[in-house]
């Protein structure tokens, strides 16, 4: 059970089978309890009756530990990268803001210049993978029952079956929500998040913690602007009010709009990765 955001993902399945239950590679929420005391007292809470006072402290201090060991399995995936030269960007959106579409025409224009591997996230379906593979990257596809994001140990297990080459461009697709996937790290270079024009400019202001954990926002379906109501100009000014260091690119992925200048963002990027 996830301490952040309640969710429990004892349905995880990657490429449709269970994980391996090694103990260091096991994704966390499949682990065995940080202190079962405090697993135990927050399991056996009963609805009705008020949590006893200490609890607030113990569920922060398990939070914290759950963070923790996310961390440190990061890390252990940011060296492998290091290791190989390979670029891995975090993808972050609401569901249908436009992430495998963006992935499906990022692969079509840059498969002949570098190796590209995608991990997918969903709570359930192959769906996404499929939309990849179709484009000519390999993916694998990580469900998460009732998991609501990826974590480091999720995507360390997803790596071992994409047997990454040295300089890959290592994309992974989270699971669609603009709340938890902004609190655990995978390893990434950047986190990236996707804001569509049909979600409304407030998303940034509503969702400030993913704002502020991004590097890098791509306002999608741009070529929709002429139809909806949405002020572009005052979306990209309440996502910089929240992190004034975000670099911001407007684009339609299905139309190829300002696209150019994020795939040459992603070329300069990888070429560093390699040169490092
Ligand atoms: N008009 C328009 N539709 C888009 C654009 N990008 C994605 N879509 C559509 O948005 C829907 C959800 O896209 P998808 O890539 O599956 O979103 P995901 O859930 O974030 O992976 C699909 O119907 C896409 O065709 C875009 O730039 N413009
Ligand atoms: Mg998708």
């Amino acid at each position: 059970m996830c301490t952040t955001c309640g969710c429990a993902n004892s349905q995880l399945l990657i490429n449709g089978r269970k994980p391996r239950a090694s103990a260091s590679s096991m994704p966390l929420h499949f682990r065995p309890p940080v202190s079962n005391q405090n697993i135990i007292k927050l399991n056996q809470i009963d609805k009705n009756v008020l949590p006893p006072p200490s609890l607030p402290a113990r569920r922060l201090r398990l939070e914290h530990d759950l963070l923790a060991k996310n961390d440190q399995l990061a890390a252990a995936n940011r060296q492998q990268y290091a290791a190989q030269h390979i670029t891995a960007l975090n993808l972050v959106s609401s569901p249908g803001s436009g992430k495998t579409t963006l992935l499906v025409k990022t692969i079509e224009s840059l498969r002949n210049e570098m190796p590209i591997v995608v991990i997918e996230g969903d709570q359930q379906t192959e769906l996404d993978a499929k939309r990849i593979r179709a484009a000519g990257a390999p993916a694998v596809q990580i469900n998460t029952g009732k998991g609501c994001h990826l974590d480091a140990a999720m995507v360390a297990q997803a790596m071992q079956q994409l047997q990454l080459q040295t300089h890959s461009l290592l994309l992974i697709e989270n699971v669609g929500n603009l709340v938890c996937p902004a609190a655990f790290d995978l390893g990434e270079a950047y986190k990236v998040v996707i804001l569509s024009v049909t979600e409304g400019e407030d998303k940034p202001l509503k969702y400030p913690d993913m704002f502020r954990a991004a590097d890098v926002m791509l306002l999608n379906k741009c070529d929709l602007l002429p139809y909806i109501e949405f002020d572009a100009e005052l979306a990209i000014r309440y996502a910089l009010q929240i992190n004034p260091a975000l670099k911001v690119f407007s684009i339609s992925a299905t139309r190829g709009n300002g696209m150019p200048d994020w795939l040459d963002w992603l070329r300069s990027l990888c070429a560093q990765t390699v040169a490092s």
